[in-house]
């Protein structure tokens, strides 16, 4: 047996142990075996590296859209194909969608003021342009920038003075505290008329918006 030594000090049990008496439910037991496999580890890692090269991984929530879904396609013509697929997707907002740094052609900066003002607080864009927003905080309280359309901002900042200590971070915000610098790099793919707004609390309802108007042609 090639064993020598102490090893040869061991000794069979009389008998295997008893079997369950019911089989053991797992539920995540697809859910862990799948995230154990090394190709899909392998695809997420290199999902989450070129995620990295975009840059993509610093402005934005990008990693947590990763998704991990089950194709299971039939058809009467072709294959059965069974198996799983990495993607991940950009969220889609009505207002647009994050950009990538690469495609920027223009910056637009923004001044954020104590007055609750932003300075420019209107701005226009062509559909489909990539532009990187810089926003330099020139007050003394904390400002934000935040995208959205007039009713979604409404809704947020209502909730905001309800909830002053809410957490939230979005690829279309940006938090900046007095004397700081942010930026989003943002691509208007839906034309229409959207709002930016500061939604910290008290802001909003103080005037602190602006209009972006995206335009088709
Ligand atoms: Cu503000």
């Amino acid at each position: 047996m090639g064993l020598w030594g102490a090893q040869t000090a061991f000794r069979l049990p009389e008998c295997l142990p008893d079997l369950p008496a019911q089989a053991r439910e797992l539920p995540e037991i697809e859910r862990i075996a799948i995230e154990q496999r090394l190709d899909v580890q392998g695809a997420r890692l290199a999902a989450e590296q070129t995620a990295s090269n975009l840059g993509l991984t610093r402005s934005t929530r990008f990693i947590n859209v990763l998704e991990l879904g089950f194709s299971y396609n039939t058809s009467n013509e072709g294959w059965t194909e069974r198996g799983w697929e990495v993607a991940f997707e950009l969220p889609q907002f009505d207002w647009g969608i994050a950009g990538d740094a690469k495609a920027v052609k223009r910056t637009i900066e923004f001044q954020m003021l104590d007055t609750m003002r932003f300075v420019p607080d209107r701005i226009e864009v062509r559909l489909g342009e990539t532009v990187r927003l810089v926003h330099r905080n020139a007050g003394k309280v904390m400002h934000e920038f935040v995208i959205g359309t007039k009713k979604e901002l409404e809704e947020h900042a209502a909730l905001m003075i309800k909830f002053p200590n809410m957490e939230h971070d979005e690829p279309y915000m940006a938090h900046v505290p007095p004397g700081g610098r942010a930026e989003i790099v943002w691509t208007f793919n839906r034309a229409g008329e959207f709002d930016f707004a500061c939604l910290i609390a008290g802001h909003y309802s103080a005037g602190m918006i602006g209009k972006i108007t995206v335009r088709a042609a």
